[in-house]
């Protein structure tokens, strides 16, 4: 394991650690476990959990610079909380693997994010150390606040702390719920962890004011308090926080954690285990709102992570000596590079178009763009519904601006695009990436539901590409219109067709037939097209490429219901509420019969997308299996 640097805990002198020894961490079953241990053992159980974070990672793929990150936060709550009594909540959750690691899922690890694995994110039916649920950012603070609350009702003695990082703290839900906590009576713990990254880098006022925080003379005062803090003797706690509120008055504003009526402490070096530990030991003993900002280095560790830390947020699998491999090019496109070269060709030759994302520029296939047109892209942060009124707000002035915001985070801008977009009929484009099942990061991140929430949603009109080229042209019809537009695709590649560089505008509401075939007639929507192309083979059935979800085109519909016996949706979607139900809003007063394929009504966990796809029937023989069911030969 030589990549990895010698700043693991307990080991200063570079590369000299054995990781395959995971002496002390083999014995770490549960944090009772981890409690019994000496306060120096933990500094090698920190050396070998962070070996066995990388080594595990390197072998399934999955989040690693921000593990690496909570190695000596992990442990060190374990250490003083009483888990699972005290409830810890994680924001996002793609930074727990230490956490399961030490709560009994450290054998677990090696089917990460699998068909039957353990999940990437926590989860309450997993471990009963998983607090709360998550995946989407920013609702650490709300949860443990709820948790807070119940255990004054309940008149419990339970801790509850919240721990969340600078970029989830940018959301506006993560305000809502300290404006709403700094003025209750409540025991709660939030715990900034601060590694001045998001994704990529973070941006806006708040990570300028951390910024400030943590070099400025705030810093020095702050310090001085928490050291102040470290030896406070319990029962002098109030005199000596008034005092100390007096003084950091005196010489320095409060922070703003501290106007919103939390104690702010800190910040501390989040990978110093001691003081981390013996700050939490005394955080414990105080009461109400307290604020704990520590920080931390995103790869901390790993020296390709350290150096790299947005190419090691979520690789695949790697050899950690050779560090992550680059894509030599040649391979088919992503969609999401489909989209990012679309965007760079389109701010060529139209001035008036901008760009923004919520915090997902390199998921997005943003970067070039943010690179060749830096005064016409804007990183929200990891603020959807404010990301999608903004975008409102520049369509009002006469500019085209593009959303581009992965399906399952749309959902957090609903009502924006709802009250804010299609009321005023205003041109916004969306472009909906991961549309469809996500793959590793499983329930929280799959696009299952799109269809559904936009086609009931006037004014707006909804396409599904069947390939990168249709992509592309779609973005362009969308792009054109005079009123808000989503163009949604799946995550990863498309069937590898070749793109053509000039833009050429689709039929509004025109779907195509591809095959003409007798007695079934497949409806298929965006990415079903190619398996139903297949199945249709053997069915000589017709496939029609819908193109539009909305405006459907019922035209199409009815026709096709007119000359064959059985009409067949296929969506990459739930069937509930998706474009099969649309075309069934058609199809309503006619006698023809009809077959929805689609997503269950279940949650589809993580996973290889091709085999969930498959085990749901949403490939080319499970496609046949199910028409060949309701239509025998
Ligand atoms: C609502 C929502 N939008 C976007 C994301 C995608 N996302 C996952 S982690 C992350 C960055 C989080 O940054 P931070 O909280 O600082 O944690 P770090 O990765 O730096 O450890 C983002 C944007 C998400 N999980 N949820």
């Amino acid at each position: 394991m030589a990549a990895i640097t010698g700043n693991l805990p307990g080991d200063d002198s570079a590369g000299g650690y054995n990781p395959s020894m995971y002496e002390l961490l083999k014995a770490v079953n549960d944090p009772a476990e981890l409690r019994k241990l000496e306060r120096k053992q933990l500094h090698q159980l920190a050396g070998e959990l962070r070996a066995y974070v990388l080594d595990s990672v390197s072998k399934t793929g999955g989040h690693l610079s921000s593990n690496l990150g909570t190695v000596e936060l992990a442990i060190a709550l374990h250490t003083v909380f009483d888990t699972p009594e005290d409830r810890i909540v994680w924001d996002v959750g793609h930074q727990t693997y230490p956490h399961k690691i030490l709560t009994g899922r450290r054998e677990k690890m090696a089917r990460l994010r699998m068909i039957d694995g353990i999940s990437g994110f926590p989860r309450r039916s997993e471990s009963k150390y998983d607090a709360f649920g998550t995946a989407h950012s920013s609702t650490s603070i709300s949860a443990a606040l709820g948790m807070a609350v119940s255990a004054k009702i309940k008149k419990e003695k339970r801790r509850s702390v919240a721990v969340i990082g600078d970029g989830a703290m940018s959301a506006g839900m993560a305000f809502e719920a300290l404006n709403n906590a700094g003025a209750m009576d409540v025991d709660l713990l939030v715990i900034l962890n601060d590694n001045e990254m998001s994704i990529s880098p973070p941006v806006g006022a708040l990570t300028n004011y951390l910024a400030r925080l943590l070099s400025g003379r705030m810093y020095d005062t702050a310090k001085r308090a928490s050291e102040h803090l470290l030896k406070r003797v319990p029962g002098m706690l109030e005199l000596a926080r008034r005092a100390e509120e007096h003084v950091k008055g005196m010489v320095t504003p409060s922070t703003l954690f501290e106007e919103f009526g939390f104690n702010y402490i800190g910040p501390i070096d989040g990978h110093d285990l001691d003081t981390l530990i013996a700050t939490l030991v005394n955080i414990k003993k105080l009461r109400g709102p307290q604020f704990l900002h520590i920080v931390t280095r995103k790869g901390k560790g790993y020296k390709l992570a350290e150096e790299d830390p947005i190419a090691y947020h979520g690789p695949g699998k790697f050899d950690p000596v050779e560090g992550i491999k680059r894509p030599t090019g040649g391979g088919k496109p992503t969609y999401s590079q489909v989209f990012g070269d679309w965007l760079c060709d389109m701010a060529k030759q139209d001035p008036r178009l901008v760009a923004i994302t919520p915090a997902m520029r390199e998921g997005s296939g943003m970067v070039r763009f943010s690179e060749e047109f830096p005064e016409r892209y804007f990183d929200a942060a990891i603020a959807e519904q404010h990301a999608v009124t903004f975008a409102a707000g520049i369509a009002c002035e006469g500019l085209k601006p593009v959303v581009a915001i992965y399906s399952t985070f749309l959902q957090r801008g609903y009502d924006q695009l709802i009250h804010d977009v299609a009321i005023q009929n205003l041109p916004v484009l969306f472009a909906l990436d991961r549309g469809g099942i996500a793959g590793g990061d499983g329930q929280t991140h799959n696009g299952a539901f799109d269809y559904a929430y936009l086609r009931t949603v006037p004014n707006l009109t909804v396409m599904a590409p069947a390939d990168e080229n249709e992509c592309r042209q779609m973005l362009y019809t969308g792009f054109q219109l005079n009123g808000p537009a989503a163009v949604r695709y799946p995550r990863g590649a498309g069937p590898g067709v070749v793109l053509q560089k000039e833009f050429s505008a689709i039929p509004i509401g025109k779907g195509r037939i591809d095959r003409e075939g007798k007695r079934i007639a497949i409806l298929a929507f965006g990415s079903m097209l190619k398996p139903a192309l297949e199945a249709a083979e053997k069915l000589n059935a017709t496939v029609a490429n819908m193109r539009f979800v909305k405006p459907l085109d019922t035209e199409l519909v009815q026709r096709l219901a007119a000359s064959h016996d059985l009409i067949v949706t296929v969506e990459e979607h739930q069937i509930m509420g998706g474009a099969g139900s649309a075309v069934l809003e058609v199809l309503a007063n006619t006698n023809r019969k009809a077959l929805l394929l689609g997503l269950p009504d279940r949650f589809i966990d993580h996973g290889d997308a091709a085999k969930l796809l498959s085990a749901v029937g949403l490939d080319a023989a499970g496609i046949h299996e199910s028409i060949r069911a309701v239509m025998p030969e």
